[in-house]
């Protein structure tokens, strides 16, 4: 196992953190569960060569539960989406407030309340606008992200409400629970992977080995920051 520690910038989520952090992660790979052991999800992802693939991830903090992305370690292709991820705008809130999006792929927008919104994202590491549109009442509009990572997203009319929309080429994404607690959102191929964590402005990649059945990447920490 080897793991990187960055810092990345999320001005939506801004705290000031000066420690420098070192990798401090002890992600294991279980053996896949045996037959007719009480998990029939993970022997089926099993026969199919695929893994449930389960962990548990940073508390939430500044306001944003830990994400994860595997990236497979040999590019290749992932099937295209099966349905358009939609951010709604209802009683003045983004919903959902966190949003996975699959880059190269349309992603909708949507207004269902009864006042003018507008929408303005921008990718939060270059600041860059990817657009900013007024949409009025039952207004859609659709938009495909052409790079990954995070994005900032607010309305210009309420400055109250903001989410945050994450592209990635990968399909293989996971919002933790509160307590960290995730299961990655789709059967994973197995082979090996990048797993790359977000919790709050920390990021840590590390190197994993998802075996088919269940994999369980096991508690993914960072150290205490000074
Ligand atoms: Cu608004």
């Amino acid at each position: 196992m080897s793991s990187r520690v960055t810092l990345v910038s999320r001005s939506a989520l801004a705290l000031a953190l000066t420690a420098t952090l070192v990798a401090c992660s002890t992600p294991s790979t279980e053996p896949a569960a045996p037959r007719k052991s009480g998990d029939p999800e993970g022997d089926a992802a099993k026969a199919r060569g695929e893994a449930i693939v389960v962990g548990r991830a940073p508390a939430a903090a500044g306001g944003l539960s830990s994400i994860v992305i595997l990236e497979p370690k040999e590019p290749r292709e992932f099937p295209p989406q099966t349905g358009m991820p939609i951010m709604d705008q209802i009683s003045q809130v983004f919903t959902p407030g966190v949003l996975f999006v699959r880059t190269g792929q349309p992603a909708e927008f949507r207004n269902s309340d009864e006042i003018l919104h507008n929408i303005r994202v921008r990718n939060d590491e270059t600041k860059e606008a990817a657009f900013n549109i007024a949409l009025p009442t039952a207004g859609t509009f659709t938009y495909t992200f052409l790079k990954d990572g995070f994005y900032d997203v607010g309305c210009d009319i309420h400055p109250a409400m903001a989410a945050v929309i994450i592209a990635s080429k990968s399909p293989y994404t996971a919002l933790a629970e509160t307590d960290g607690r995730f299961v990655v959102d789709r059967p994973v191929p197995a082979g090996a992977y990048t797993a790359t964590v977000f919790a709050d402005i920390r990021r840590v990649d590390l190197a994993v080995e998802i075996v088919a059945g269940r994999t369980n990447l096991g508690e993914i920490t960072f150290p205490q920051s000074k």
